[in-house]
């Protein structure tokens, strides 16, 4: 479990998208992928070169103490035979098959989605497949600045909307602390323990996430507020009610947990007019 999300982010040249691979949950197939990376403001990676193919592979091993053997990538048949699509829409204009691959396993109705394996080649396979998976997203700015609106106001109606960008990171060589101690160190410069409420915005932080050596980070949002939340990028299996915290994993997905682990943390304080 223990791996480092340091490398795991990769961004393309030609395209401005970063590529990560999902964290510790598999999907439970490549539509349930799909909607994965759909909730981080991206889809499934999309390679239209050799260079963009590269860059999974990167995200896919760097960094890795354990390679994931092979992970969903955008491309599929849409059932029909031999005629593939990125996401659904796109051609298929660049292509790094395994040898014998596709091989149409179990027929018609058979392999109709896409891995890449650990080396880069890709192979067909069943759409039901338990594998990990890798999502692209456009790349998130440096800072991320928002704009005070009625959406962006917390519970208690106060609005919160700049980001202090990596104050965390720059300033506490080891900020890891429980969720309370990253409370108080965020109430201690007049904010709060960041709320994404959007997937850009979730993103972004996850992309700060990525820059350090953390597995995850704490976020703002309490058990009490699951209902209320207009935004939320839960990973497979959470909320399962084993915490009142949440905290974000490198591919911004949630999971609920306990609030005494020691975690990095992003503070939202008010915006200077
Ligand atoms: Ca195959
Ligand atoms: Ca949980």
């Amino acid at each position: 479990m223990a791996l480092s999300a340091t490398f795991l982010a990769v961004s393309a040249l030609d395209r401005d998208v970063d590529f990560f691979l999902s964290s510790f949950v598999k999907a439970t197939s490549h539509d349930d992928a799909q909607h994965s990376c759909n909730l981080q403001g991206g889809t499934l990676a999309t390679a239209f070169s050799e260079e963009e193919n590269l860059a999974i592979l990167k995200a896919m091993t760097e960094g890795l103490h354990q390679k994931p053997g092979g992970a969903y990538i955008g491309l599929g048949d849409m059932g029909h035979w031999n005629s593939y699509l990125w996401n659904e829409n796109q051609p298929m204009t660049y292509s790094n098959w395994a040898p014998n691959q596709p091989d149409h396993g179990g027929g018609p109705n058979g392999e109709g989605c896409v891995e890449m394996w650990d080396n880069g080649q890709w192979n067909d396979l069943m759409c039901t497949a338990q594998i990990p998976f890798v999502c692209e997203v456009p790349t998130p700015p440096d800072q991320l600045l928002l704009k005070c609106s009625p959406a962006l106001q917390d519970a208690t109606g106060e609005r919160k909307c700049h980001y202090e960008a990596s104050w965390e990171f720059a300033h506490y060589p080891k900020p890891v602390g429980t969720q309370p101690e990253d409370e108080a160190a965020c109430a201690a410069v007049g904010g709060i323990l960041a709320q994404p409420r959007s997937a850009a915005h979730n993103q972004w932080m996850a992309s700060r996430l990525r820059m350090s050596t953390h597995d995850s980070l704490w976020i703002g949002i309490k058990q009490k507020d699951f209902d209320s939340i207009k935004y939320n990028a839960w990973s497979q299996g959470n909320p399962d009610h084993d915490g009142s915290c949440i905290e974000v994993w490198w591919d911004g997905a949630w999971n609920d947990r306990d609030c005494q682990a020691a975690k990095a943390f992003v503070c939202e304080v008010p915006q200077s007019e």
